[in-house]
């Protein structure tokens, strides 16, 4: 059996046995006999296990199948022109070679296969194919096509910051800092490759735009195999052709190449990597690969290309093309080659069956890795340190803003018009005063900590939060901005099926703790539909997300203090109604202020019923039982929640168990929202302490509207919160 060497690139095995032809001087684009030797044994190691795999497929021992056969020349050739565990990668399913090329072993990538515990991408939650190796700097992958390249552009701007400021790399203990360790050199190239379907995707072109804009050292490659499942792509591509269509875009480098042909793709990838190495900015391989096998073991092609164009694919099939080569070059003649590929399958079948014994994870671990293990946000508290005199929300998030990137190097500020002012030269000249933030929260972060810290984003929610994803991922602390709720659905895809995720997919590999900062809520007379909206429930109904919603300024104040400290991802919600609010302003309580996650907090004590709660409707249920208690004598007790996940259970049981009487009330629509959850819980586990039914006050079913007496017919008011304690204390 052929042993895998720790850079799989110089695999001695085969080197032994070949003929002394290989110790010819002659090379190939600078690639050595001895190194094409090595290519090949990967490429068709990489095959051989494609093959395995859907052997194993058919003898139901694993789960699914998808091959990176057709792909091999182009991937082993950049696994070639870049350094493993110093680049950064960000690969799509279809990059077998690569990641052998860059170390993985064939017993790790069949232990992806049969979901085993030792499967060192995901411990056996992801399918086969979705490559993560932390020691390899290979980035847990997930099966959205498309979100990787965001977060491959995010992660080339932590490498140039950590460069520019290498101190803040440094390791810090209290603070999710002690547990993300930091690398960086300088020079490193973020790899990141798709298909050509993938193109079609807008944060492809998100991502482009900022890699070229930004001059950043990222190696895009597309894998163009004609197809995406049955699309081919002329349907994807106005034109046919990506590259073609990226002519224009400044400071990137574009090589097109025969991806089935190893020495041509590795010149093209060799050009690619030190255009992106130089600083030179991005740049973009377009590799035309083919597809021998089907889109994946659940897809059959013959129904939909004809046997003529499988044929004319087939001539190109990059492991005979190698092989020939290698015989044509006088390099290993066929006797060499049958023995090389005999040990490949000799190291694949005992890889085969150590994988089928390997062990599975166990079902009481499916819990592990949701949140970080390391620091509980529960924990991060401190009292308060109060002066000066009473400010209000927005100039209390802005003071948190302040502090923590006083404390805290690796904090970045970015988003839609966050920064005071793009043209730096403008600030420096004294001509204007900036703007920071359209409702001024970030007002004056750029000019105290810089334009490399604070600056503007283009005007695309997914660029937003992918490159803060891969930013964290890195160990950055991008503290994002959502200019309003309401335009965060393009950003959704990366919320929900990266930043939440990335954690429990990788089994605690990575980890991406970025702060999302969103301005959310109506009550706003005139906000109409799209910026008054509520939809909290939609982020607390991702696992491994934390999310806040603070009622006023103090507790704004102290939950961003932990949001930024905390290791896990967090969605900062803030009421746009009460920045400014005259209600709950409050002295500034000083730098290290801390208020603990899932701590409710009783705005008001009370005997006769409970009204659960959080953000704009704190004042309103306020004001309702003040009245209340004034006119009927009834004592209500008013909790606000203040982080929706997580939250306070043991405040909501040991009031509703005082009172026997609760309404959950929240902005948000009544059916399915946040609240409808509490109410559920609170029926199911404290039925036996109830003596009325759980009520809930919310927003109508509806969107909110632009015209005031729609808006006072939708939003939930003081007057339903009084009626509905008023007939809840009669019950
Ligand atoms: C966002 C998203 N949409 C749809 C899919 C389903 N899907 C998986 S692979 C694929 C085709 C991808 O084609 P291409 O980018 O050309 O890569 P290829 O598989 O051809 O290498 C599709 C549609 C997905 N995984 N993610
Ligand atoms: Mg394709």
């Amino acid at each position: 059996m052929a042993v895998t060497k720790a850079d799989p690139r110089k695999n001695a095995t085969a080197l032994e046995e070949a003929p002394s032809s290989t110790k010819s001087d002659k090379t190939y684009e600078g690639l050595t006999r001895k190194q094409l030797v090595d290519m090949y044994r990967l490429m068709y190691l990489s095959r051989r296990l494609d093959d395995r795999e859907i052997v194993l497929k058919r003898l139901q021992k694993i789960f699914f199948q998808i091959s990176g056969a057709g792909h091999e020349a182009l991937t082993v050739a950049a696994g070639f022109a870049l350094k493993p565990s110093y680049d950064w990668f960000y690969p799509y399913y279809r990059d077998r070679a690569l990641c052998l090329a860059l170390g993985m072993t064939p017993y790790e990538m069949l232990c992806e296969a049969v979901g085993s515990a030792d499967d060192p991408a995901s411990g056996g939650r992801q399918m086969p194919s979705h490559w993560g190796h932390k020691k390899l700097n290979i980035v847990t992958q997930s099966s959205p096509t498309g979100t990787q390249l965001l977060q491959a552009v995010g992660c080339a701007e932590a490498g140039r910051y950590f460069t520019q400021h290498p101190d803040a790399a440094q390791r810090k203990t209290g603070d999710y800092r002690q547990f993300k360790d930091v690398t960086f050199h300088g020079d490193e190239v973020v790899y990141v490759s798709c298909g050509d379907g993938t193109t079609s995707e807008g944060e492809f072109w998100e991502a482009m735009n900022t890699a070229c804009n930004e001059k950043l050292p990222v190696m895009f490659v597309v894998e163009d195999n004609g197809y995406a499942i049955s699309v081919p792509v002329e349907v994807q591509t106005a034109g046919g052709s990506v590259s073609q269509l990226l002519r224009n875009f400044p400071n990137l480098l574009i090589e097109e190449c025969d991806g089935t042909d190893p020495v041509a793709s590795y010149a093209a990838c060799k050009r690619a990597v030190e255009h992106c190495r130089s600083g030179n900015g991005p740049a973009l391989v377009h590799g035309h690969v083919i597809r021998p096998y089907s889109h994946s073991l659940s897809d059959d092609e013959k129904l939909y290309r004809p046997e003529s164009e499988r044929q004319q694919d087939a001539k190109r099939d990059p492991i005979t093309r190698m092989q020939l080569f290698l015989v044509r070059e006088n390099i290993l003649n066929e006797d060499e080659i049958n023995k090389l590929e005999k040990s490949v399958d000799e190291e694949v079948q005992v890889a085969s069956d150590r994988a089928e014994h390997a062990t599975p994870p166990t079902a009481d671990s499916i819990y592990n890795h949701v949140y970080s293990a390391d620091l509980d946000p529960r924990t991060l508290v401190s009292e308060p340190k109060f002066e000066g005199p009473d400010k209000t929300m927005a100039d209390l998030i802005n003071a948190a803003l302040k502090d923590e990137m006083k404390r805290d190097e690796r904090i970045v500020v970015f988003g839609e018009d966050v920064a005071d002012c793009s043209r730096e030269e403008y600030l420096k000249q004294k001509q204007i005063k900036g703007k920071g933030g359209v409702f001024k929260l970030t007002a004056g972060l750029q000019c105290d900590y810089g334009s490399d810290r604070v600056f503007n984003s283009p005007l695309a929610e997914a660029n937003i939060v992918g490159r803060a994803v891969g930013m964290a991922t890195r160990g950055l602390k991008p503290v994002a901005e959502i200019q309003f709720f309401d335009y965060i659905w393009p950003a959704y895809h990366q919320i929900r099926n990266e930043l939440s995720v990335i954690r429990w997919r990788s089994n605690g590999n990575f980890s991406c703790p970025a702060v999302i900062r969103v301005a959310i809520g109506g009550y706003l007379t005139g906000g109409a539909i799209y910026h008054s909206q509520c939809g909290e429930v939609l982020f607390t109904h991702n696992p491994g997300l934390r999310v806040c919603f603070p009622s006023n300024a103090l507790d704004a104040c102290g939950l961003l203090h932990t949001a930024i400290r905390c290791d896990d991802p967090v969605m900062f919600l803030e009421h746009k109604r009460l920045y400014r609010e005259t209600y709950g302003r409050s002295p500034y309580p000083g730098p290290d202020y801390m208020v603990p996650f899932g701590k409710a907090k009783a705005v008001k004590e009370g005997n006769d019923l409970s009204v659960i709660t959080y953000g704009a409707v704190v004042p309103r249920a306020l004001q309702a039982a003040q009245r209340i208690e004034r006119e009927q004598g009834v004592s209500v007790e008013l909790i606000d929640l203040r982080t929706l996940n997580p939250y306070d259970w043991e405040a909501i049981a040991t009031s509703v168990r005082k009172t026997s009487r609760v309404i959950v009330a929240y902005e948000d629509t009544l059916s399915w929202g946040y609240g409808a959850e509490i109410a559920a819980r609170i029926a199911d586990e404290l039925f036996e302490d109830l003596d009325a039914p759980v009520k809930r006050v919310a927003a109508t079913d509806t969107f909110v509207a632009y015209q005031p007496v729609l808006e006072d017919a939708i939003l939930p008011l003081a007057e339903d919160l009084f009626k509905a304690m008023e007939s809840l204390a009669k019950f």
